[in-house]
């Protein structure tokens, strides 16, 4: 028996490392921590300390399947790799004859974070001339807000936060997403710091909190407006920070004073005038505030503006200079890859058209050219898009040729045409990055293939050859890619090595612990932290942090819909990733609406009953929960279950809508009126075991 290391390649900032226990067979008989993970330590969650689980799920897919059902229904019979690789060859192929490449949609995100499975469908369709598919669905709404205040999205050191004085954690609920960051933030509450939580329901971090605030779902620019009022009427401010580095202060400040007081942030946010101020001159006050911010509030349809006016109030009081202190909301761009020399735009004849992932439901049944032809890996998008009767629909449409690349047989396999099995990271090479730390690591197999399974980039090469492309690209493997990737000249890289990272332990990119990430000035038009934007005037946008009412906010709450639901991550899943482990399942229990005591009582809903919940968009069951975790008029529910484990098999993004964000044109899970009302049929409830 032998432990290998290797790397969780999961969507979670922590990316942690792992110890493999391998048996004579080459099964693996037990997974932990790596204890020489300098950010990880030892620790997993406990998702991932029995991946068993998942790797030798009853779920998962062995061999390349075809269609014997209805499309849907999940009925399938085993075929070879030599067929199904012809047929998805040939299908391709006649749509970009009689349709053009256009008429091709890949659907991939990130079901892993390697570098090279992640991106591993770039090259081909980019020969092949398909559709673009616009990224969309998590981060780019945080990442555009950044970029208009900060130039990038590459923040402070999450270890550095230790030596703060005062944590906020601002709309991330680190217990579930963030375990070993959050080690650093209690790390730093125990040297004496104090640790506020924003969020709109009382999270498991919120309880370990020192001061919990609580806000009223998408209103966040309104809260930071509030303690930038207090900030700049008590003086609060430091001076030759905002003189050196930042751009637009003389606008910013009549802004503030004239439109955002305590008591109008107060009446925005439902956060009382007194903790608002108190928050203000805490964090005006203290040494080194720190502020870790998720992506919960961005994902709204003002959530590029939340994100901006909190990422503003570190430049008020010169937060990234003080050890200790600063911002984060990523990490990832402190690691530079060539990813260009990954996915090869270069391979395009010309631009394609690019399809916003989180609008797939209109692309399936409206875009034009049609879309005759999808391909997904990495992702499950008919549990995790919004909008979910609409992508069914289109998913359902029996012109469209679906193949999915799968490890489990998801709600998305259900619909495809021809399933292929995927390896998962314990069974093929990759690179790690991570946008929660500053470590990159490297892993290698550490068992082999289960089933027939082939990586991304296996099948990619495949098909490629399949359908006659001849470029050298197509004969590259994992050790190529990474090779390619690595080949940057950057100081923050130097010493990152594919020698170096052979020797499979973490690496840390070329900075210190304590720096001030924009010590050489913001890449921003001015060169400065922009409290005012000229970028964001030119589109018509506000172009200082202000507060914009959501399309779904709670100004436009009515009679039929009149409940805020919010959709945040759950502790015991990764998005969909866990639909299908047991352990997982278990511990969720059921799918749950979290209502607060009066709404439940005016409703007559009673604790453990199942409630129907309905948007404009469609309507699911959900357990009721009642609880004063969440405020009056907000319904919470921790997702996002595989539809085929919910009472009446609708998944929660049935509620959820297509509207984007105003920065980034990303997911606006967080935002949407739902109607809430009681149910009649009985409350049993089981979960699927395979
Ligand atoms: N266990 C577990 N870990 C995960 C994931 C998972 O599903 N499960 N998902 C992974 C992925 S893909 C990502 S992107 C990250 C996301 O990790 P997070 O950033 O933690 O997740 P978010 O969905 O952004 O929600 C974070 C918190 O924001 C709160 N929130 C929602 N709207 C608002 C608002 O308007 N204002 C404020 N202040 N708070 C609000 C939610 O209640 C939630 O507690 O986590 C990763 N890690
Ligand atoms: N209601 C609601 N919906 C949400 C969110 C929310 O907070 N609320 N969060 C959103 C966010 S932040 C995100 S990032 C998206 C995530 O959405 P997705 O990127 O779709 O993530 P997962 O649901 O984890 O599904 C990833 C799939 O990829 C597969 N996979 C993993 N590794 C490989 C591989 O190497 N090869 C292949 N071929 N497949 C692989 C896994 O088995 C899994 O089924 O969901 C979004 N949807
Ligand atoms: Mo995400």
């Amino acid at each position: 028996m032998t432990w290998k290391r290797t790397v969780c390649p999961h969507d979670c900032p922590d990316a942690c490392g792992i110890l493999a226990r391998v048996d004579e067979g080459g099964k693996v008989v037990e997974i932990k921590g790596d204890p020489e993970h300098p950010f990880t330590r030892g620790g997993l969650c406990g998702k991932v300390n029995r991946y068993g689980e998942r790797l030798y799920s009853p779920y998962r897919v062995l061999h390349p399947m075809r269609r014997i059902g209805d499309k849907g229904a999940g009925r399938f019979e085993r075929i070879s790799w030599d067929e199904a690789l012809d047929e998805i060859a040939g299908r391709l192929q006649e749509i970009i004859r009689r349709h053009g490449g256009e008429s091709i949609l890949p659907y991939a995100y990130a079901g892993t974070m390697g570098r090279v499975q992640m991106m591993a469908g770039h090259r081909f369709f980019h020969r092949i001339g398909a559709s673009r598919l616009y990224r969309t669905i998590c981060s780019s709404c945080a990442g555009a807000a950044h970029d208009y205040t900060f130039g990038i999205n590459r923040t402070s050191d999450p270890e550095s936060v230790v030596e703060s004085d005062m944590v906020v954690v601002w709309g991330m609920n680190c217990v579930a997403t963030n375990i070993h960051g959050f080690h650093f933030m209690r790390e730093a509450q125990r040297r004496g710091a104090r640790l506020w939580v924003v969020d709109v329901y009382r999270t498991k971090t919120a309880a370990l909190a020192d001061e919990f605030v609580q806000v009223r779902p998408g209103t966040d620019a309104a809260l930071a407006l509030g303690m930038m009022h207090v900030l700049i009427s008590e003086d609060l401010l430091d001076h030759d920070y905002i003189a050196g580095r930042t751009h637009g202060f003389e606008r910013l400040k009549p802004h503030v004073l004239e439109h955002y007081s305590p008591e109008k942030a107060s009446a925005i946010t439902g956060v009382p005038v007194e903790s608002i101020i108190r928050m203000g001159r805490a964090y005006g006050k203290a040494r080194a505030p720190f502020i870790r911010s998720g992506y919960g509030y961005s994902r709204h349809t003002n959530g590029g503006m939340n994100m901006r006016a909190v990422a503003c109030l570190p430049g008020l009081v010169g937060a990234f200079r003080k050890r200790g202190g600063g911002y984060l909301q990523s990490t990832w761009e402190h690691a530079e890859l060539d990813m260009d020399a990954v996915t090869r735009p270069d391979l395009m004849s010309s631009p394609t058209r690019s399809v916003n992932m989180v609008l797939l439901g209109d692309a399936l049944l409206e875009a034009d050219p049609p879309i005759m032809g999808m391909y997904v890996y990495n992702s499950n998008p008919a549990a995790v898009a919004p909008d979910q009767k609409k992508v069914t629909r289109g998913l359902r449409r029996e012109d469209l040729f679906l193949a999915v690349h799968e490890q489990l047989f998801t709600d998305t396999t259900d619909y495809a045409d021809i399933v292929l099995p995927a390896t998962t990271s314990f069974e093929h090479p990759d690179l790690y990055q991570s946008y929660g730390h500053l470590y990159l690591q490297m892993a290698q197999p550490v068992t082999a293939p289960v089933g027939e399974a082939k990586s991304n980039l296996e099948v990619f090469n495949l098909l490629a050859r399949r359908m006659g492309l001849s470029e050298s690209v197509f004969t590259d493997s994992e050790e190529d890619v990474i090779r390619q990737a690595l080949r940057v000249e950057a100081p923050a890289m130097e010493g990152v090595t594919y020698e170096k990272l052979q020797e499979g332990k973490a690496i840390r990119v070329n900075r210190p612990v304590f720096f001030d990430p924009f010590a050489d000035g913001f890449p921003t038009p001015s060169g400065k932290l922009e409290f005012h934007s000229d970028q964001l005037e030119a589109r018509r946008l506000p172009p200082l942090p202000t507060y914009v009412p959501g399309v779904e906010g709670f100004e436009k709450a009515d009679a039929a819909y009149d409940l805020q639901l919010v959709t945040p991550p759950s502790q015991h899943f990764l998005n969909s990733s866990f639909g299908g482990s047991i352990t997982s399942l278990k511990l969720e229990e059921k799918p749950r609406l979290k209502i607060h005591p009066e709404d439940a009582s005016r409703r007559g809903i009673e604790e453990g009953r199942l409630v129907r919940v309905f948007s404009r968009r469609g309507e699911i069951l959900l357990f009721a929960e009642v609880t004063d975790q969440t405020a009056r008029g907000v319904v919470v529910s921790e997702s996002v279950w595989w539809s085929k484990q919910m009472p009446g098999g609708k998944g929660i993004n049935t509620l959820t809508s297509q509207y984007t964000s105003d920065l980034g044109d990303g997911g606006t899970f967080h935002e949407s009126l739902v109607g809430v009302a009681p149910y009649s049929e009985s409350s049993e409830f089981s979960v699927q075991e395979g």
